[in-house]
């Protein structure tokens, strides 16, 4: 893995050694619409932030500051401000309510936020106790009045490679969320690894994307990766990917990082647009069925770059460049990581068997004050909670979440192979395989599916589905049920939750 000197501030290297390296002049960041910030003008605002922080919010290093907002340069201006200043940022979503927020602020006791305007009501509605707060964005902007009156520069703290730089929650597909912490060096690490070696960015490079900064999938393909190589990041809010190709053309888009179902969107209004400044379209967050990555290749010419990563791991740890992806296979350790499919004993089981994917690398799982670490550190080794086939090959194909096996009359189901075989029958724009208690097999597959635009919810759909499952799947794995929705159920991150398919809600 990559080394780094004991004294390290990221948001001192991401920003300032990149000013100085490549010139203050080039573009940093910019929203769809808004001015936009050289290095040199956002160093400067960064630097009035970090003034803030410190003079007139008491943060010392150590201090955690939570950040809520939608995606946009000022918020990225102030997660870099707060690592600046040494002290760690806890990123939310701007779409987390305030029971939530409570629970995070209590966990990661926050004494500090800063906060978009537009997200504030649900932050004051959390009540949380002694928090100092200032606000960014709208007419009054008070963080842009109060930075006025502090002249840049401000030198960056003087901090270890292994302080806490940031703790990120995960999105709770289940239970209660976690606090992953994270040290200065671990977010160089995850540009030094996956970005520089499976993306290789040029200071040219224009990323841009669905995912919010508040998921490390977006921190660090729309902030960290961009500013460690000198390029530019489009920081919004999309209403929907209309307008995410819409601004791809204007901006000459060329590194996207969207979840499948944001490329089965995009791919869905494509028709008429020119989106020729793509290099690089990066898919995580979940699984990509074989079915996309073929019709964004097909529609593109691109061959969509998969990736899996963990909030515990801060980011992709596995995945393929361009060049050597394929359908249905997810890639290999990214340069710097280990993985191994081990069995319940922790020891490696043959390629071509399932078990549980692990891995390790510069960067780990570390939880904050909760027990369940021990679930996730076997060893050395981080157990995603994946289940996973290696090919004889050595790339690694990805079989279901551990706890998502359906097992129905004795046979093993993986959810994600089944909704890889709908999906590519023509009416069908989302689905999700699930089990579901059954007297007699003891859980039976379900399939609960958003049907394309203008095609009726039918006994007969429903039966062509059913026909189609017929010919392509071996007919245990054929679903046993056919649901039409009009959504699925998703983390505000996009993520699939399963549990809410397959019973009552447990909240
Ligand atoms: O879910 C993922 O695959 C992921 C990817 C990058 C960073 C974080 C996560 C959770």
């Amino acid at each position: 893995g990559p080394r780094y000197p004991e004294r390290l501030n990221c948001a001192s290297e991401l920003l300032d050694a990149t000013a100085r390296r490549l010139g203050a002049d080039r573009t940093a960041l910019h929203d769809a619409h808004g001015p936009r910030f050289t290095y040199g003008e956002l160093r400067t605002e960064v630097d009035r932030i970090a003034h803030v922080l410190t003079a007139d919010l008491g943060v010392v290093p150590g201090n955690r500051v939570l950040l809520r907002g939608p995606n946009s340069p000022r918020l990225a201006a102030c997660w870099l401000a707060v690592l600046k200043a040494g002290a760690i940022a806890v990123t939310v979503l701007a779409a987390q309510r305030r029971t939530e927020l409570r629970a995070v602020c209590e966990l990661a006791r926050i004494g500090h936020a800063l906060c978009d305007v537009s997200a504030l009501g649900e932050l004051v509605g959390a009540e949380v106790t002694g928090l100092r707060l200032a606000t960014f964005g709208g007419a009054e902007d008070e963080l842009r009045r109060l930075g006025a009156a502090h002249p840049a520069p401000y030198r960056a703290v003087d901090t270890a490679a292994d302080d806490v730089a940031l703790i990120a929650f995960t999105s709770g597909t289940t239970g209660q969320p976690k606090g992953c912490v994270h040290f200065h060096r671990d977010v160089l690490a995850v540009a030094d690894t996956f970005s520089a070696h499976v993306l290789r960015p040029e200071p040219d490079d224009v990323f841009a994307g669905s995912p919010p900064l508040g998921f490390t999938f977006g921190l660090g393909g729309l902030l960290v990766f961009p500013l460690r190589a000198g390029a530019s990041a489009l920081l919004e809010e999309w209403s929907g990917p209309q307008q995410m190709l819409e601004a791809v053309e204007r901006h000459r888009v060329s590194v996207l990082f969207t979840a499948p179902t944001g490329y089965r969107a995009l791919l869905e209004r494509l028709d008429g647009r020119d989106v020729s400044s793509l290099r690089r379209c990066v898919s995580a967050g979940e699984n990509l069925p074989a079915a996309t990555w073929t019709a964004w290749e097909r529609a593109t010419g691109l061959r969509l770059i998969n990736g899996i990563g963990a909030t515990e791991m801060l980011h992709i740890f596995l995945s393929a460049a361009d060049e050597a992806a394929r359908p249905g296979v997810t890639g290999v350790p990214v340069p710097g990581f280990e993985a191994q499919v081990q069995g319940p004993d922790g020891l490696p089981v043959p390629d071509g068997r399932p078990g549980l994917l692990a891995v390790r690398g510069p960067v780990g799982c570390r939880y904050l004050a909760d027990d369940r670490q021990r679930g996730y550190v076997r060893a050395g080794w981080n157990l995603t909670g994946d289940t996973f086939v290696r090919e004889p090959d050595g790339s690694y194909r990805y079989v279901a979440r551990a706890d998502d096996m359906i097992v129905s009359a004795g046979y093993n189901i993986a959810g994600p192979e089944v909704e890889d075989a709908l999906l590519r029958h023509p009416a069908v724009a989302e689905v999700a395989v699930v089990g579901r208690p059954d007297e007699r097999r003891g859980q039976i597959a379900v399939a609960h599916v958003v049907l394309r635009e203008g095609v009726p919810a039918t006994a007969a759909t429903a039966e062509s589905l059913r026909a189609f499952a017929r010919t392509e799947l071996t007919p245990y794995k054929c679903p046993r049920a056919i649901l039409f929705t009009a959504a699925l159920p998703r983390t505000p991150t996009g993520k699939l939750q399963r549990y809410r398919l397959r019973g009552p809600d447990p909240a």
